[in-house]
């Protein structure tokens, strides 16, 4: 029997799915000074939670394939992976429409307060006070701007249009096929809307792209939304956007310290601030799970993985 490594978070979903076609062994500590030589000898297949790199890859010399559970996979040396000839996979479209939904969801409590209301209530205060305050914005007549256009980008395009909203974005390269207004920078998106959605990976083209300027751009209506990665917002300049009134609003999944979140952030009345729960839901994490599995059992098994990463294709030519 072959030998899978859950590297990090051992998902119950993986014991169950792997367990009959593998070996099990645990390295929660992702350390590649925890690995055995048991390990080291024997693992072919690993999974990880976007945690791993070169040294880890180094230390398992007969690994074939890390399988990612999540389909950002900014963690996992994919390069180097693909020049060893390991495989690796991530988790697309599986947790597309619930990361959508979400954002929906962070989108309309950043603009109406809505968690902000609810903690009125609980806290007694409908009562003693009477209504919540009204909010200063609102979702009517906004135009939104995705940067970033990709699988989950048009998901959150669709669930946007019967908002009755405009919708224009930035990508790298237009896509033809889909009828939203493109622009071709994002400060020119930025200039354009009023409401910024991110959702775009990690690389070093998207690091703190959304700066002072493109916030200063966004403008004092402007709302930001990020659920891609925080790698992707300059958080010291978002707080002192917000500080400055340069921009009316933010709503946060993700941030670039995980799981610390600078505490300037919480200090905000109308930020609204999630510990990157865009894909959590049960059922969305369980298909992530099988994907996970679906790909060590495809590869282990001498078939094609279902979703390899680009940077490693060629490894099936
Ligand atoms: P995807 O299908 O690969 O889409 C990525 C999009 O970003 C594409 O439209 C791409 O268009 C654009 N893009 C990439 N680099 C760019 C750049 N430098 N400038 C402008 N646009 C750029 O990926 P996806 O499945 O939608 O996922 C996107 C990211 O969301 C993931 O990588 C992950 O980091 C994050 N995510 C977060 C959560 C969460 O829980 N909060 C959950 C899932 C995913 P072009 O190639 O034309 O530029
Ligand atoms: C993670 C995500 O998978 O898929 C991604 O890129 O960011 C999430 O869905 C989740 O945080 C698990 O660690």
């Amino acid at each position: 029997m072959k030998t899978v490594l859950m590297v990090g978070r051992a998902h119950p979903r993986f014991r169950e799915r792997l367990a009959p076609h593998f070996r099990l062994l645990e390295l929660p500590s992702a350390r590649p000074e925890d690995v055995t030589p048991e390990m080291a000898e024997t693992v072919t297949g690993a999974t990880t939670f976007n945690d791993f790199k070169p040294p880890l890859f180094d230390a398992l010399p007969n690994l074939k394939i890390v399988a990612n559970f999540g389909v950002g996979y900014d963690g996992v040396d994919a390069a180097y992976a693909a020049g060893k000839g390991v495989m690796v996979s991530n988790t697309p479209e599986v947790l597309d429409e619930e990361v959508a939904d979400t954002t929906i969801g962070l989108l309309i409590n950043t603009i109406r307060l809505l968690p902000q209301a609810e903690n009125y209530l609980r806290a007694g205060r409908w009562v003693k006070e009477g209504a919540f305050r009204l909010s200063p914005l609102s979702l009517r007549g906004r135009h939104v701007g995705l940067y970033g256009l990709g699988r989950i980008g048009q998901q959150i395009a669709r669930r946007l249009e019967p908002f009755n909203v405009k919708i224009s974005y930035h990508t790298r390269s237009p896509k033809p096929d889909l009828s939203y207004d493109y622009l071709p920078t994002l400060e020119a998106l930025a200039e354009t809307v009023d409401t910024l959605i991110a959702i775009v990976p990690k690389t070093p083209d998207t690091h703190r792209t959304i700066n002072r300027s493109i916030l200063r751009a966004l403008g004092p209506n402007g709302v930001l939304i990020n659920v891609g990665r925080g790698w992707t917002v300059s958080e010291p300049d978002l707080v002192e956007a917000l500080r400055a009134k340069e921009i009316a609003g933010a709503g946060l999944d993700v941030f670039d310290d995980e799981p610390n979140v600078p505490a300037e952030l919480m200090e905000f009345d109308n930020v609204s601030l999630l510990p990157h729960v865009a894909s959590a839901s049960m059922i969305t994490r369980n298909a992530m799970a099988d994907l996970v599995a679906d790909n060590l059992i495809a590869f282990l098994g001498n078939q094609a993985p279902v979703t390899p990463v680009p940077e490693c294709r060629g490894l099936l030519d």
